[in-house]
């Protein structure tokens, strides 16, 4: 399935077993009482939960231990410690867990509020009451806790683009991409920039709606006979929503341009043609004219919808987010926007 693979690696350690306790109980007159240690708590385990709210590993920081607490040690008065607090991981719905070693899969979260018990707490040991019996009065040992489960895992989380960026290249889209998520893509005053394609997440309306946008390298003429950096990131756009269409407005050839893009679309997968799109006219802020975004509009209006914004100089930018939620997601913002 074509994806962008968000991934992790990270160290998973479940609580130690508290030891039990070696302990006599004090009685007036009575060197030693009986035994009355208490059994050490049990270690933490470490837990993974799925939740649909949120939507990337980027919480976990690579190569980090996160660990549950370990039990307490018992003690007198035939006391048991306290258990280890057990540790809960949040996931995103759709994250795998792979053993870091054999690289198995170990668990697949689809659904919200799945939980998966990944490393179990070791348990307490006994106190030396538990070995009192009629030969053995007054044992002097204790159980130690045993070890909680400890490993490494890799947390890893397909993710699919549900809106993609295409135009030539020096548009602009990494840019865009830069400015409406926290993607951080590479950008630069050249053509083919971008090699691969660029994640990210636009958080809509106090985050109660989310998309991912993908950044895809420059397309130019012939490339799906693999001119330029060829079609085959293509496949990463296939399922999105809707594209965006991005033009460089300081060297604009809408007709042509916008022909040629849909042409080498097209001949990769003719589904790219059905999607809903919208045209956008990057790089206003080099116009001095602010007759020209009327003229062009009305010359080309029967091309689709054009939006006029300035990336870089963040012009325009809610309002294309806003035409983006009621062209490509009509459904869920209609019940955001309309309650
Ligand atoms: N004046 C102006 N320059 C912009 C604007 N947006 C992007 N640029 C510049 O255009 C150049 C290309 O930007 P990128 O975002 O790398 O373009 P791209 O479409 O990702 O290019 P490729 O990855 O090569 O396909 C950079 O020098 C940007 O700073 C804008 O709104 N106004
Ligand atoms: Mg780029």
């Amino acid at each position: 399935m074509p994806s962008f693979i968000d991934e992790v690696p990270i160290r998973i350690k479940a609580g130690h077993g508290g030891p039990g306790a070696v302990h006599f109980h004090k009685e007036k007159f009575v060197e030693f009482g009986g035994p009355d240690g208490g059994d050490g708590g049990d270690g933490g385990d470490v837990i993974l939960i799925a939740e649909s709210r949120i939507m990337t590993l980027e919480i976990y920081l690579p190569d980090r231990l996160y660990s549950a607490m370990d039990g307490e040690p018992g003690s007198g008065n035939e006391r048991h410690g306290k258990n280890g607090e057990d540790l809960i991981l949040k996931v995103p719905v759709g994250t795998q867990v792979l053993d870091a070693v054999t690289m198995e899969l170990m668990y697949d979260f689809t659904k919200d509020e799945e939980i998966y018990k990944i490393a179990k707490g070791g348990r307490g040991g006994k106190g030396n009451t538990f070995f009192k019996s009629s030969t053995h009065q007054t044992p002097r040992f204790s159980q130690p806790g045993e070890d909680g489960d400890d490993f490494s895992v890799i947390l890893q989380l397909k993710l699919l683009a549900d809106i993609g960026i295409v135009g030539l290249p020096n548009a602009g889209k990494s840019t865009l991409l830069s400015k409406i998520t926290h993607a951080h893509p590479k950008i630069a005053g050249y053509a083919f920039t971008t090699l691969s394609p660029n994640l990210g997440i636009v958080h809509r309306t106090n985050d109660m709606f989310r998309y991912t946008v993908a950044d895809i390298p420059g397309i130019i003429e012939g490339a799906s006979q693999g001119i330029g950096l060829g079609i085959s990131f293509l496949k990463h756009i296939e399922r999105v929503q809707g594209i965006l269409f991005l033009f460089d407005g300081g060297n604009l050839n809408l007709v042509d341009e916008l022909e040629m893009l849909r042409n080498e679309l097209g001949t990769y997968n003719p589904i790219l043609l059905e999607k809903p799109f919208l045209i956008v006219i990057n790089k206003m802020d080099i116009w001095d004219d602010p007759g020209f975004t009327e003229e062009i509009k009305d010359t080309y209006q029967d091309l689709g919808e054009i939006l006029f914004i300035s990336a870089d100089k963040e012009l325009n930018l809610e309002y294309l987010l806003e035409r983006i939620d009621k062209v490509f997601f009509p459904e869920q913002t209609k019940i955001i926007y309309e309650n």
